[in-house]
C-alpha cells in the first residue's frame, strides 16, 4: 500500500501554466494571445514580488520625491512596478495599448496587431509600503475595438466592465497570490518563490452572501450621507467587525475569502469617491460577481457604468450580495 505522506509534505496544486492550458478553450475568440498574456502578468509580479521583498534594504520602499498625474506623491515602487509591467507587457506582445494609474495617457506598446489593452494599478496602496504592509497591483484586460494594426485609441479602454475579458490582483502579502477570473469563476494562486511558480491554492473563490466585516476610512465619517452613517451605525450595534488596511487589494481579498464588504463612498475631499473606475473598481467588481458578490457605486453596478474619462474616479461598494443590496436599500431610503 502506497505510504500517506501527507503527513510530512504538502500537495502542490495546479500550476499556473498548466492551468491557463488547461483552460484555454475558456478563453473566447483566443487562440493562445490571452493565455500569453495573463503569462506575461504573472512574469511581471514575479519580478516585482523580488523587488518588494527586498525593498527596505535596497532603499527602494520611500518617495519619488514627486507626483504623479493624480497629484499623489509617487513611491519609487510605483514607478518600478508600473515600468516592469509595462516592459513585460511590450515584450510578451499580446498588448496594444496600456492605461496606468501613474500615466496621463495611453502608452502604446508599439504591438499594433495585438488583439487585448490592459488597464493596470501597477502598484495600489503604496503609502503602506514603508511600513511594510500589504500592498496589490490590479488588472484589467479588454479585447481592442479599434481596428488590428493601428495604434490603442482611448474607445479601446473607454468600455463598460461588464466588456471585460478578465481581470484580476496580486497581493504582495505573507505570501504572493494572483487572483483572476476570464469569466468562469474565481481562482487564486499562491506563488512559490523556491519555484518561481504560481500554485492553484484557492480553486473556485466565492464570496460568502454575507458577512460581519465592515471596511471603511471612518475618518471621514463626518462628511457620509446619514443613510451610510445610519448603516455604519447598524454595523456597530450589530457587533460587525471594522478592518480597513487602507490597501484596496488586501480589504478585498480578505473579504473575498471571510465574507464582509469595503465601502470608499463620496467624501468631501472626493466627491466622486477616490477609486478609479477602469483600473481599480471595474477589475474587483468584474471578480466580485464571478464570486458571486456584487459591486455598485451606491446606484448602479459598476460594470454598467459607461465611462467617459481614462482616470475617472467612482464610489465603490463591494463585497458579499446581501450586504451590498442592504446598503443600497438604506441609501435610497429618506433621511
Ligand atoms: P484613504 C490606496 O491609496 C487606495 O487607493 C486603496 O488601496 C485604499 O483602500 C484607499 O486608497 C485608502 O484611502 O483615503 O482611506 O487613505
Amino acid at each position: 500500500m502506497a505510504a500517506d505522506i501527507s503527513k510530512f509534505t504538502y500537495f502542490l496544486g495546479t500550476a499556473l501554466d498548466r492551468f491557463i492550458s488547461e483552460n484555454q478553450k475558456q478563453f473566447t475568440y483566443a487562440s493562445g494571445e490571452l493565455s500569453q498574456l495573463l503569462r506575461d502578468i504573472s512574469l511581471a509580479s514575479k519580478i516585482i514580488n523580488r523587488e518588494i521583498s527586498k525593498a527596505g534594504l535596497t532603499g527602494i520602499a520611500g518617495s519619488m520625491g514627486e507626483d504623479n498625474i493624480q497629484g499623489e506623491h509617487q513611491k519609487m515602487l510605483d514607478v518600478i512596478s508600473e515600468f516592469r509591467f509595462i516592459a513585460t507587457l511590450r515584450r510578451g506582445r499580446q498588448t496594444c495599448g496600456i492605461i496606468s494609474e501613474e500615466q496621463a495617457g495611453i502608452i502604446d506598446t508599439g504591438n499594433h496587431n495585438a488583439k487585448y489593452v490592459v488597464a493596470i494599478d501597477p502598484m495600489d496602496g503604496s503609502s503602506n509600503i514603508d511600513v511594510n504592509v500589504s500592498i496589490g497591483t490590479i488588472f484589467s484586460i479588454y479585447r481592442r475595438i479599434s481596428p488590428l494594426g493601428t495604434p490603442a485609441t482611448e474607445q479601446d479602454f473607454l468600455q463598460v466592465g461588464a466588456n471585460l475579458v478578465a481581470a484580476g490582483y496580486i497581493l504582495y502579502g505573507p505570501s504572493n497570490m494572483l487572483v483572476f477570473s476570464t469569466g468562469f469563476g474565481v481562482n487564486g494562486f499562491t506563488y512559490d518563490p523556491t519555484l518561481g511558480e504560481y500554485f492553484l491554492s484557492h480553486p473556485n473563490m466565492k464570496f460568502a452572501s454575507k458577512g460581519e466585516i465592515y471596511s471603511i476610512n471612518e475618518g471621514s465619517y463626518h462628511s457620509f450621507s446619514p443613510q451610510l452613517q445610519y448603516y455604519l451605525e447598524l454595523c456597530k450595534k450589530r457587533k460587525y467587525s471594522a478592518r480597513y488596511i487602507g490597501s484596496l487589494v488586501a480589504d478585498f481579498h480578505r473579504n473575498l475569502l471571510k465574507g464582509g464588504i469595503y465601502i470608499y463612498p463620496s467624501t468631501k475631499s472626493h466627491p466622486n469617491g477616490k477609486l478609479r473606475l477602469l483600473y481599480e473598481c471595474n477589475a474587483l467588481a468584474f471578480i466580485a460577481e464571478q464570486a458571486g458578490g456584487k459591486a455598485t457605486d451606491g446606484k448602479k453596478r459598476i460594470l454598467d457604468i459607461q465611462p467617459y474619462e481614462l482616470h475617472q474616479r467612482t464610489p465603490f461598494f463591494v463585497g458579499s450580495a446581501e450586504m451590498v443590496d442592504e446598503v443600497m436599500e438604506i441609501l435610497e431610503r429618506k433621511m
